[in-house]
Formats: C-alpha cells, sequence, structure tokens
C-alpha cells in the first residue's frame, strides 16, 4: 500500500479543494497507519440479536440492545479508526491517500480535483448512480466519520409536514431527541473560538443575511470544544482548525458514535462489533431464524471468506442504501418474498444542494476552518422552506495570506419530489430511480435567498458557476433519506412488515426527507423511539 502518494496542485486545483470545505497541512508520517487494524475474528456462528451497520441507527440499536442484556453481535463492512496520540489515524485531506475513500482508485469529494489513490477500505464512500451520487461513511460510527457534527432538529410544522401523524413530535421533543444530543455531547462553539480569526467568516455571513432581513443562529455541534480550544492555544495538533472534518478529524475532537454509543454498547459486555463483516445477502430459514451471507473483509476490500450466521432478531441499521440494497436483493431472489411492495419507495435527496457566493467586498477572511458553526433559516421562503449552512472555504490557510473573497454553503431545504431504488438483475447491485428535476423547487427557494443576500450587501456578489453552471451543484447528496420509509415498509416502530423480530432503525426509514433539517439527530432520536418499544414489547423479559 502506498500512502499519501504526493500529488502538484495548481492554484484553481487549490481553489476547488478548498470548495469542499477542507483543507490542511501535510502530516508527519509517524507510523504506518494500517498497521494497527485490528483483525477479529468471525463471530460465533449463532447470536440471538445481530445489527448491521453501526451509523446512528445501529449505534443506537447496539447500545440499547447491549443494556437490556440482549447478546448482539454487530456487523460493520469498514475499519475501526481508533484516534491515537499519533494523531495519524485518518487520511490527510491536501495529499488523501487510500485511508480517505472507500475502495476507489480516486478520490470522489463532490468537486474536483481528485487525487489518485491506492484502492482501500477508507471512510468516505460515493455511490454514483445515474441522476444523482450519495456519499455514505464506510467505518465503525458509520456517517459519524465523516460528518459535519451539525445537530439540527426539525421545526415541528415541518416534521409534521413529512412524518405520519402517528410519530409524535411532542413526544420526539421531550424525549428523544433531548436523549440523543445528551448522548452526542453536541453544542454550540464556544465564544473563544468564535470570537477567533479562524471562525471570523461566519460573522461576516450573519452579518450579511442580516443585512438582507434574515436569521442565522449558530447550531449545535457533535464536537469537543475544549479539543478545539486547545487547538487553538497551540497544546493540541491542529484538526479542526486546519480543515479537517469530511476524512475524519485526527485529534478525536468530533464526537462520532464509536466516542459514545458504541463505546458504551462495548461496554455492556454484551455487544460485540466485528469491523471488515460485510453482509451480503439476509434470509429468512423454515426454523424462523434469520440466516445472513458475512464477507469477512481484508482492508482492500478482498473477500477472505463467507459464512453463514444467523440469528432470531436482526436490526437493519446499514443506511439508506446498504439497508434498502439488502431488502431488495432479498425479496428479488425471492429469500423475504413477504417484503410488500413499498420497499425501495420514498427516496429523497433532503434537498441538499451546494453552492458559493463569491466577490464579498469585505473580505471573508484568509483563514476559515471546521465545522460549519452557523446556519440561516429561512423558512418563509416563498418557494419552499430552506436552511443553508455556512462552511469554511479556506483557501487563505492553503495559500497563506489570501482571502478568497466566498462563502461556501450547504443547502437544505423541504423538497417533495422523491425517486426509489429498484434491483438491478443485470449487474446484481441496487439501482436509484431520481428525476432529472428533483430539487427544482429547493434551487429555486435557494436562488430567492441568494437574490436577497446580493441585493441587500454592497460588492459583486455572485455564484461560483465554474462547476456546475447553474451555479447550485444538485446531484449529489450527503443526505440519502429513505427506501424503507416508516410507516410504509415498516410499521412506526421500525418493525418490518411480513416478518417478525426484523427491524429497520436507520436513515432508510427517513420518508425522503429529515424535515428541513440534517438528517442524523432525528435519524438517531427515532431509532431510539422504535428500541423503546421494540424492547419493551418484542422481547421476553429474560432474553
Ligand atoms: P450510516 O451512518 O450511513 O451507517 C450505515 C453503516 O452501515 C455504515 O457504517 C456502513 O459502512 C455500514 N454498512 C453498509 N452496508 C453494509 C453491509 N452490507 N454490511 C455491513 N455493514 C454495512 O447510516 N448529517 C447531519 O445530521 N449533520 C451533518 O453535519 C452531516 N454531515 C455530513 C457530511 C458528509 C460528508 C456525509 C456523507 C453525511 C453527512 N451527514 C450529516 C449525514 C449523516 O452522516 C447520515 O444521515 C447518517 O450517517 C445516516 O445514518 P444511518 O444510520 O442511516
Amino acid at each position: 500500500m502506498q500512502k499519501n502518494k504526493k500529488k502538484h496542485f495548481n492554484r484553481r486545483e487549490f481553489i476547488g479543494l478548498g470548495a469542499l470545505g477542507t483543507m490542511g497541512l501535510m502530516l508527519p508520517q509517524c507510523r504506518n497507519p494500517y498497521e494497527d487494524i485490528p483483525h477479529p475474528t468471525i463471530p460465533s456462528y449463532h447470536t440471538p440479536a445481530i445489527v448491521i451497520g453501526t451509523g446512528f441507527g445501529g449505534a443506537v440499536a447496539a447500545l440499547r440492545l447491549g443494556q437490556a442484556g440482549i447478546k448482539t453481535t454487530v456487523l460493520e463492512r469498514g475499519q475501526e479508526w481508533p484516534v491515537t496520540n499519533s494523531y495519524d489515524t485518518f487520511s490527510d485531506q491536501v495529499s488523501p491517500d487510500g485511508r480517505s475513500t472507500w475502495l476507489r482508485n480516486e478520490t470522489v469529494l463532490p468537486l474536483p480535483p481528485h487525487s489518485s489513490i491506492d484502492k482501500y477500505t477508507g471512510v468516505l464512500e460515493r455511490v454514483d448512480f445515474d441522476t444523482m451520487q450519495i456519499y455514505t461513511g464506510a467505518g465503525v460510527g458509520g456517517g459519524s466519520l465523516v460528518y459535519g457534527g451539525m445537530t439540527v432538529q426539525p421545526r415541528q410544522d415541518h416534521f409534521e409536514t413529512i412524518f405520519p401523524s402517528e410519530i409524535d413530535y411532542a413526544e420526539m421533543d421531550a424525549i428523544y431527541y433531548p436523549r440523543v444530543k445528551s448522548m452526542l455531547n453536541a453544542s454550540v462553539i464556544s465564544d473563544i473560538l468564535k470570537n477567533s480569526d479562524y471562525y471570523h467568516f461566519a460573522d461576516i455571513f450573519h452579518q450579511q443575511a442580516t443585512n438582507a432581513g434574515l436569521n442565522t443562529r449558530l447550531i449545535d455541534l457533535a464536537y469537543d470544544w475544549n479539543i478545539v480550544e486547545q487547538e487553538l492555544n497551540g497544546s493540541m495538533p491542529e484538526s479542526a482548525l486546519k480543515g479537517e472534518l469530511i476524512y475524519g478529524n485526527n485529534n478525536g475532537c468530533k464526537n462520532s458514535l464509536d466516542k459514545n454509543y458504541l463505546a458504551q454498547a462495548r461496554a455492556t459486555g454484551k455487544v460485540g462489533i466485528y469491523a471488515l463483516h460485510q453482509v451480503d445477502e439476509i434470509t429468512k430459514k423454515s426454523d424462523g431464524r434469520f440466516s445472513l451471507q458475512v464477507q469477512k473483509l481484508d482492508e482492500f476490500g478482498n473477500v477472505l471468506d463467507t459464512s453463514e450466521m444467523t440469528c432470531d432478531y436482526l436490526f437493519l441499521c446499514a443506511g439508506s442504501v446498504g439497508t434498502t440494497k439488502l431488502l431488495l436483493k432479498a425479496k428479488v431472489k425471492n429469500k423475504l418474498p413477504l417484503l410488500n411492495s413499498f420497499v425501495g419507495q420514498g427516496w429523497g435527496s433532503n434537498g441538499n444542494v451546494m453552492f458559493k457566493r463569491q466577490g464579498i467586498i469585505t473580505g471573508t477572511g484568509t483563514i476559515q476552518a471546521n465545522p460549519p458553526i452557523r446556519a440561516l433559516e429561512h423558512y418563509n421562503n416563498p418557494h419552499t422552506p430552506v436552511l443553508i449552512e455556512n462552511a469554511p472555504f479556506p483557501i487563505g490557510a492553503i495559500l497563506p495570506g489570501v482571502d478568497c473573497y466566498c462563502l461556501l454553503h450547504l443547502g437544505v431545504g423541504l423538497d417533495t419530489a422523491r425517486g426509489h431504488y429498484f434491483y438491478d438483475q443485470v449487474n446484481d447491485d441496487i439501482g436509484l430511480f431520481w428525476p432529472n428535476t428533483g430539487n427544482d423547487t429547493v434551487v429555486q427557494a435557494l436562488d430567492h435567498t441568494v437574490n436577497m443576500l446580493n441585493d441587500a450587501n454592497w460588492g459583486v456578489e455572485s455564484l461560483d458557476i465554474t462547476v456546475d453552471p447553474s451555479g447550485y451543484t444538485r446531484d449529489f447528496t450527503y443526505h440519502p433519506c429513505g427506501g424503507a420509509v416508516i410507516g410504509d415498509v415498516t410499521d412506526y416502530y421500525g418493525r418490518v412488515e411480513g416478518y417478525n423480530k426484523m427491524y429497520v432503525v436507520d436513515g432508510a426509514l427517513m420518508p425522503g426527507s429529515s424535515a428541513c433539517a440534517n438528517p442524523s439527530w432525528t435519524i438517531a432520536a427515532l431509532a431510539e423511539r422504535c428500541m423503546d418499544n421494540i424492547l419493551a414489547n418484542d422481547f421476553p423479559a429474560s432474553s
């Protein structure tokens, strides 16, 4: 494995890199980053409960099963990524290596440049469909390894527009959202950091929004601000401040799920988490047990062996793409023939659209740090409600002293467009139908808000059209929602229709949207709600 392959960037490429909200300096090479990867043995043949996947749904399921005393095997296709005091667990940002990306020879960030890398079981996956590219995390912690930590609760009216009325917002608000927030230890940025030069760009954003009569607010983030403050005072190697986020934070400042839910699940003594174990197929046996074909992978994605594992209770938590793929495959191959016709339906992109305003005459600072700390809520937008998050564009830190005079944004919108997954039998893989007009309403809404911002702020603000001629990059999403929608494929607590003791507890449950908010908090809160009900009703007292 050749690591940290160097690539020389020209200035334009550096700008592209910055547009991704990523930046970084070369890390010292202290050790071979791959040598400590654990190689657990294949778990025992039968376990009462199996959880597939370790993202926001799987981590909740694993912990609550463990706390209920139920012996549980957790199968995760990706690797374990323990942060060490060498601060080099994850790939570098500017010169990425294989640790950055799931099984590709090239990096896959939304905007170029793409660097050549060695194929490896890295943390960020892009799944390519004809009209949409879906990004997900791969590894113990799922999407939390690569995510921005933005922890946003949907407003009640938005939630009630998207979710079935059987899911009571008041209950979510009183019990499940607070429970997850406390587990993730999410909070707004500390004043000392907010007032530092690193986040000055967020003040400019706020000022511009205020000039346009629009509201912004600091958002809760699953970050340990004490660690980031140590970066600021020089007692900790830089990570967030130098823009690390999407390939993982090397000093542990991101409160990813391996540090909270999954660590506590392990501590129950009832939960075994097996990295590099990929579930290929599921079926129900005549004895009532579920049978899983499990592939043990090496770090390069090669299948070392395949074995059968069984369980009495099966929790599908492989994310919108992963869970739906397993269900569709089982349905098409007649392994789970009783699955209903809603499987695969109800997919949406959560109205994810990226754009960059440039030519901001006041300047936006020569340093812009991660994570994004502020969002603009334009909920009375005449087209549809939108949330506009302000991601860093850290050109100045890559080219010291350079101000990009720009602000990068990720929009989230209340979009009602829906597509569907299908099983492509020729390629033996999942496909996605997504209309080209999907996200149209969100783009119109964003354009309306952008015009308000530009009109109210003197200067030459415009959209960067170097990547997408429309100025809005709309054919990718970080927020895939749906495929096994709650109330359609499952009951209102994730129980799969047609099969007892089989559950979906992840982003596949979302009805194509997480209601004008980033999805992770809602996925975890809904998982908590499902697990409370499932554990109270579906397990005998002595399991
Ligand atoms: P996920 O977290 O994707 O976990 C699924 C797990 O299952 C993964 O670890 C997979 O490796 C594993 N898996 C898949 N297939 C298999 C298989 N066959 N066998 C074994 N394991 C398998 O699912 N959301 C926010 O709320 N705030 C943010 O700031 C934010 N930023 C994001 C930034 C990026 C770059 C990306 C990609 C996403 C971001 N998200 C954010 C979205 C968030 O990460 C996502 O909604 C959740 O992670 C989805 O949780 P799930 O449990 O559904």
